[in-house]
């Protein structure tokens, strides 16, 4: 009874106290005591380069009616390699040095995201029009230019009666929108066990001295009749191209970054240089150029 009675005073003591100091604040009237006042705003992030450009580039796909699909990081070789005709001792599966699991070598971390387009045609017959935005792993040394996780859209059309001729106009006019100039481009015979033929993407520039030249920005071709095959679609009926794009290299480029190490870095005062979304502002990008 004696301890609960202490307790009782106490806590009137204080109660006492408390009313006395606000009633004193309140009625200053400070800025300070105003208890009604609206907290102080939250300061809002901004969104990442990399997000913003993935964005940007899911926009202009996105107006010609390319979906938006994901699948795992975590792959297993058939989806990764053997439904993209990398069959199991072809060279391209050194080219690219993959995190494999020791214990069960079936399973590793995606290489490349044409892996979800893989399993988008499996589930999904033509008329097919997706990209495939994602997280991408390979084992290299982490350098300005390289690191062992980098981000990629990759873009998949099929369809019947589609050319070569649908894929340069598709994707010229996705760089000019993009970068919002008229481009010049230009397309370079290359190698994937995946597309026949196989196309490096240059856009064009001057140099300091006027003279022209060219820097890589994408690698595309006309799907492998045995990729159709394996996700069982008539290559026959039905053709189609797909393209990869970098998007960390993307970024780089249209907003002058010269060290990828910057993406990894999360530095708050670097990234809120870039907080303008144009997600979040109506604009029309086509037909823009300077
Ligand atoms: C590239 C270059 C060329 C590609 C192929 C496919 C699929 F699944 F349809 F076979 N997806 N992406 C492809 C083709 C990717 O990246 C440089």
């Amino acid at each position: 009874g004696q301890a609960l009675n202490n307790l009782k005073k106490s806590a009137e003591i204080k109660v006492t106290d408390l009313t006395a100091t606000l009633e004193g604040v309140a009625s200053e009237k400070s800025f300070y005591g105003d208890l009604t006042r609206p907290s102080e705003p939250i300061e809002l992030g901004s969104r990442h380069p990399i997000s913003l450009v993935k964005n940007q580039i899911i926009e202009v796909f996105n107006r010609i009616g390319f979906t938006v699909s994901e699948g795992p990081e975590i792959e297993d070789d058939w989806h990764n390699f053997t439904a993209l005709n990398l069959s199991e001792h072809h060279p391209a599966r050194d080219m690219q040095d993959t995190f494999f699991i020791e214990q069960n070598p079936d399973i590793l971390l995606r290489t490349h995201t044409s892996s979800v387009q893989v399993r988008y045609m499996e589930e999904n017959k033509p008329p097919i029009r997706t990209i495939s935005p994602g997280r991408v792993f390979r084992n290299e040394d982490i350098s300005a230019r390289s690191h062992c996780i980098f981000h990629q859209i990759e873009g998949l059309l099929v369809d019947d009666n589609i050319s070569f001729a649908d894929l340069k106009g598709i994707l010229h006019n996705f760089l000019n929108v993009f970068f919002e100039r008229d481009l010049q481009v230009r397309f370079r015979p290359s190698y994937f066990p995946f597309t026949e033929p196989s196309i490096e993407v240059d856009i064009g520039y001057q140099g300091e001295d006027g003279e022209q030249k060219w820097l890589e920005v994408l690698g595309c071709g006309m799907v492998h009749p045995n990729v159709l095959k394996y996700v069982k679609i008539d290559s026959k009926k039905f053709q189609g191209f797909a393209f990869g794009i970098g998007i960390d290299r993307l970024a780089m480029l249209k907003y002058g970054i010269n060290d990828l190490r910057a993406f990894f870095e999360t530095d708050y005062r670097w990234l809120s240089h870039f907080g303008f979304d144009p997600l979040d502002v109506p604009t029309n990008y086509i037909g823009l150029s300077k």
